[in-house]
């Protein structure tokens, strides 16, 4: 009987080999980011990079409040190197740096080639003041080996909109995404006023046709002009589908018709309660697990359209892997937010997988500042690869013969394969 490969190509046979051969493979794969906050310099201002960003990313902010005696008040009239530092001396020296996001920074720092040790912040600040933020990109796409990332772009954003409009959105590693929660969660009391200011003839309560044809008049200027991999949207854990208000009239005679005419799949991200805590500005969000119904009706009902989507709440995962089980339009992706930490990543990656096999995009970064890269796909890369350590192992105990050139394939589908196919499909 020939073996089922030829020799060049050697079949893993013990778990040394195989774990070796699958820490290499994750490592050696470059990363199509799918969801990030980050942008190209002509964005300008908008990218964000460097120490003091760092430490002042909203997940150490929420967190910085749990152990310093401090208003909401005097944390906000401080300046962003004030912030870094209380955050710095708070959770960094006063305390050990085991949060996952305070991991994140120590991760940065040492990947970056610093002296994690010193534990200085003026050399760490030294070190980002010597360098151009063109420098710094490739650094980051280099060390974290990230070959592209999807930015979050926001149509009705003023900081935002004219950059588009100038045609240089700059650096090709950078792509675009169509973020529409203005349009779909603030119609009535912000975008509908954007939107007649821009001449686009829509009323107040979205209900007739010649508004309908006026917002995706607005929709297919703004996909000529961003080319967005996707439209995306977070929703509440509320969500309900179908909708008799302007959400339902938005999917229906908007959203949907042009995300199948463009081609541009909908990205849908339930489960964000917005300001659970307004005085924590953007730290101030919370989760809550969604009723999952909605989601199998709009997937159900609308089976030529093609939906990314990824939940907020640890209890709605499951759930979400058996409608995966159900809808080819499904894409499942990421471990969102509160879910981006080891524990659960390694819980939902597992149970993706067991459910789905191959079929699902483990992971976005949620980057917001442009270091994270390197941390989050560091730490991310190790526990999917310590994921598929496992399932490999139970094949090749049981005599399946696996070899490199299967794992890299694998690998290259979870990390960009998968994404890449399903924008393409039709
Ligand atoms: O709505 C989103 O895309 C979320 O990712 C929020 O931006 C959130 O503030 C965040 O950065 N999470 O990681
Ligand atoms: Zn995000």
């Amino acid at each position: 009987m020939n073996p089922p490969h030829p020799n060049h190509d050697p079949i893993i046979k013990t778990h040394d080999q195989l774990k070796n051969t699958v820490s290499q493979v994750v490592n050696a794969q470059t990363i199509t980011d799918i969801h990030t906050h980050l942008f190209s310099p002509p964005f300008g201002e908008l990218l964000l990079w460097g120490i003091d960003e760092l430490l002042t990313y909203h997940y150490l902010i929420a967190e910085v409040f749990r152990k310093v005696n401090l208003s909401y008040h005097d944390f906000w009239a401080m300046t962003k190197s004030q912030q870094a530092e209380l955050i710095w001396q708070t959770l960094f020296i006063e305390n050990s740096p085991v949060s996952e996001a305070c991991r994140g920074v120590v991760t940065t720092l040492n990947e970056l080639g610093l002296d994690v040790g010193s534990r200085n912040l003026k050399d760490y600040r030294a070190y980002f003041a010597d360098t151009t933020v063109e420098d710094f990109i490739d650094t980051v796409f280099d060390r974290s080996n990230v070959s592209k990332v999807v930015m979050t772009n926001d149509p009705f954003d003023p900081a935002e909109a004219p950059v588009w409009g100038s045609g240089d959105t700059g650096d090709t590693r950078f792509e675009a995404a169509l973020r529409m929660d203005v349009l779909i969660n603030n119609y009535e009391d912000t975008a509908y006023q954007h939107l007649r200011g821009l001449g686009y003839d829509v009323d107040p309560y979205l209900s007739s046709k010649k508004s309908y044809k006026e917002v995706r008049r607005f929709l297919e200027m703004w996909i000529q002009r961003m080319n967005p991999k996707y439209m995306a949207v977070s929703l509440p854990p509320d969500f309900q589908y179908p909708h008799d208000g302007v959400l339902g009239r938005l999917f229906d005679n908007c959203i949907l018709p042009i995300s199948r005419e463009f081609n541009v799949p909908f990205a849908l991200m339930i489960g964000v309660k917005r300001a659970v805590n307004p005085q924590l500005k953007m730290a101030g969000d919370g989760t809550g697990k969604a009723d999952l119904t909605s989601l199998e009706t709009l997937l159900r009902e609308n089976q030529d359209n093609k939906f990314l989507v990824t939940l907020l709440s640890r209890e709605n995962q499951h759930e979400l892997c058996v409608i995966g089980r159900k809808f080819k339009n499904l894409m499942i992706f990421g471990c969102w937010w509160f879910m981006n930490n080891p524990s659960i990543i390694e819980e939902i990656t597992r149970e993706r997988i067991e459910l789905l096999g191959l079929s699902v995009i483990p992971q976005h970064s949620d980057a917001r500042i442009l270091d994270q890269l390197i941390y989050k796909w560091k730490h991310s890369r190790q526990i999917i690869a310590d994921v598929l350590i496992e399932k490999y192992k139970s094949l090749i105990d049981v005599k399946w013969t696996l070899t490199q050139s299967e794992i890299e394939r694998d690998v290259n589908n979870l990390f960009g394969g998968n994404f890449e196919r399903f924008l393409k499909g039709v």
